[in-house]
Formats: C-alpha cells, sequence, structure tokens
C-alpha cells in the first residue's frame, strides 16, 4: 500500500522535460535575452561585432547596427518587443519583429532598454528615465540606471529595479537592497499563494535570495527563498514560479517552485556542461507549458515542456 501511494505522489505535480534546444555564437551572446512571440522562442544575442541580434529560434530574423545592442532584453506581451538601447548611433529605440520602431528616444537618451507595453503604451525603461506615455511615471524624474521592470494589477502598475538596489514604483521607492545585494537585478508578478492576486517576486543573486512581496500591504516582504550567489539572477511566471541559479552547479541550475512557502523547489534542472550558465535568463509565456531557459556560456536555449500537466 505504501508503494502505491508513494508511486501516486510520484506523478502529481509538473514534470519538466527538454524538447528543444536552440544554438547560436557565444560571442554574440546567444541568450543573454529570451522571449515569446507567439509560440514561437525569441532569442537576444546584444553582443559582439554587427551591434546584436535577434533570433527566433536558431534563425536570425533582426540585425543591429554597431553600438545598438540590440536584443539586450525582450519583452513578450501582446507583441513582441525588442531593446535597442542604443538603436542607430545612440537614439536608442524598441524594436518590432519586423524591424519597425514601437519607439525611439531623442538625441542622447539612448532609450529602448527593458521595454514593457503599460496601459497600452510602451515604457522604454533606459539608463536616464523612463520614457513615454505614462505621466505617473515622467513626474517622477529621472530614474537612473533601472535594471528591470515587471507589470502588476493586470498590467496597471509598472514596478522598476535600479541598480543601486531599490525598486521605484509610480509613487517613488517601494523596497530596497543594499548596491551589492542586486536587489531588483529581476522582477516577475506571480500568484504564488493561490488567491489570484500576483505578488511581487524580487531577485537579489547578490545575496543569493529571491523575496516575495506584497503589494497590497506596502510591499512587504512576506518570504524569502535562499540559494548560493547568483540565485535569483533571472524570474519567470509560469506554472509556477522560476528561478534562475545559473552559477550554481556545475553549468548553471533553474528551479520551479510550485510552493513557496515549503521553500522547497518542486524540480531542479542542471546544465551538466562547465560554464553553460544555465538559468542566465528564462522565459515563460502564460498558461502554455513551456519554458526557455538560456545558457549563454555555451550559446543555447533550451525548450522545456511540462509532460505531466494537464493540457
Ligand atoms: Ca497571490
Amino acid at each position: 500500500m505504501w508503494l502505491v501511494l508513494l508511486l501516486v505522489g510520484c506523478t502529481r505535480g509538473p514534470k519538466y522535460e527538454l524538447t528543444t534546444s536552440h544554438s547560436g555564437s557565444v560571442d554574440h551572446g546567444y541568450g543573454h535575452a529570451v522571449g515569446f512571440s507567439g509560440d514561437d522562442v525569441a532569442v537576444g544575442a546584444p553582443h559582439g561585432v554587427g551591434g546584436g541580434r535577434l533570433f527566433v529560434g536558431s534563425t536570425q530574423v533582426l540585425m543591429g547596427t554597431s553600438g545598438d545592442f540590440l536584443g539586450s532584453a525582450l519583452f513578450s506581451g501582446p507583441e513582441l518587443l525588442v531593446a535597442a538601447p542604443r538603436y542607430d548611433g545612440g537614439r536608442g529605440a524598441v524594436l518590432r519583429l519586423d524591424g519597425t520602431e514601437a519607439l525611439s528616444g531623442g538625441p542622447g537618451e539612448g532609450a529602448g532598454g527593458h521595454p514593457v507595453l503599460h496601459n497600452g503604451q510602451i515604457a522604454a525603461i533606459h539608463s536616464g528615465g523612463v520614457s513615454a506615455g505614462d505621466e505617473g511615471w515622467a513626474e517622477t524624474g529621472r530614474l537612473w540606471s533601472l535594471v528591470s521592470a515587471t507589470l502588476m494589477d493586470g498590467g496597471s502598475t509598472l514596478v522598476a529595479g535600479r541598480a543601486d538596489g531599490s525598486l521605484v514604483g509610480a509613487a517613488g521607492v517601494v523596497a530596497s537592497g543594499p548596491p551589492s545585494s542586486l536587489y531588483g537585478f529581476a522582477l516577475a508578478a506571480c500568484d504564488v499563494d493561490g488567491d489570484s492576486v500576483a505578488e511581487l517576486i524580487v531577485g537579489a543573486p547578490g545575496w543569493g535570495e529571491v523575496h516575495v512581496l506584497d503589494a497590497g500591504s506596502g510591499f512587504a516582504t512576506t518570504q524569502t527563498i535562499r540559494g548560493p550567489q547568483g540565485f535569483g539572477r533571472s524570474l519567470a511566471c509560469g506554472r509556477g514560479l522560476w528561478i534562475g541559479s545559473p552559477e550554481e552547479g556545475v553549468g548553471g541550475t533553474v528551479h520551479l517552485y510550485t510552493d513557496v512557502d515549503s521553500a522547497q523547489p518542486a524540480q531542479s534542472i542542471e546544465a551538466t556542461e562547465p560554464g553553460a550558465g544555465l538559468g542566465h535568463a528564462i522565459a515563460a509565456h502564460g498558461t502554455n507549458p513551456t519554458v526557455a531557459v538560456a545558457a549563454p556560456g555555451i550559446g543555447e536555449v533550451r525548450l522545456f515542456d511540462d509532460t505531466r500537466a494537464k493540457r
């Protein structure tokens, strides 16, 4: 009887398995950023000669000009938005998949990093602030060195992480850690307690921590998940909370948490190639069972599917 119960227990919960992998040039930074365009995985390769590239799977679909860093960040929304922070000689732009400009910055603004679609308008977060579309942010003034962003409340609230370890919303700083913590280096909004309201998930890879914040009670920290240095470098919400830990194990590890309270991952996937950096970037989208995990140290993006969940 116990054996039967154990077997039943083993079949519960997610079980992700590798289905596909795509590869590109390590020198070009293939896998620095990942996202989805519909059901297709999009991969940014912002480094190397030529100003950066965007791939759908292994196929190059966009190429920048020198200094663009095209593909340094992606936003997977109703359409894919591609950051080209120094697009066209320093203007900065947010590009669509067809190469047209969804947003272009002014001279020297360097717009185009970490684009998000916020209240139907693009907010392009860049080294000098947040441009376009959102009066609350415009009134906040210049917000230096933003490194991440996420949307909450069904897309109506924008929260961004700064390089100094502070999180900012339209009303100002909502939480912070010391610069060495890299608090806010990655952000996501996931409902981790099942009440249909998303919590703000904050990666602090300098500490090797991920914090769960209750946005409805002044962004109080309700849970801390701890790992080794680099844990929390990337975050994604899919069928659970995905946390990237690219310095963990031989070649980096990603963890899936379906019960944050237990602080034990439901599944962990480790790369066996030394220095692969698996978990540098992660993308999941909606209820699609596929998750994309980047290993830029070997120029790979791996797609995993939940083989046990009901489709
Ligand atoms: Ca919740």
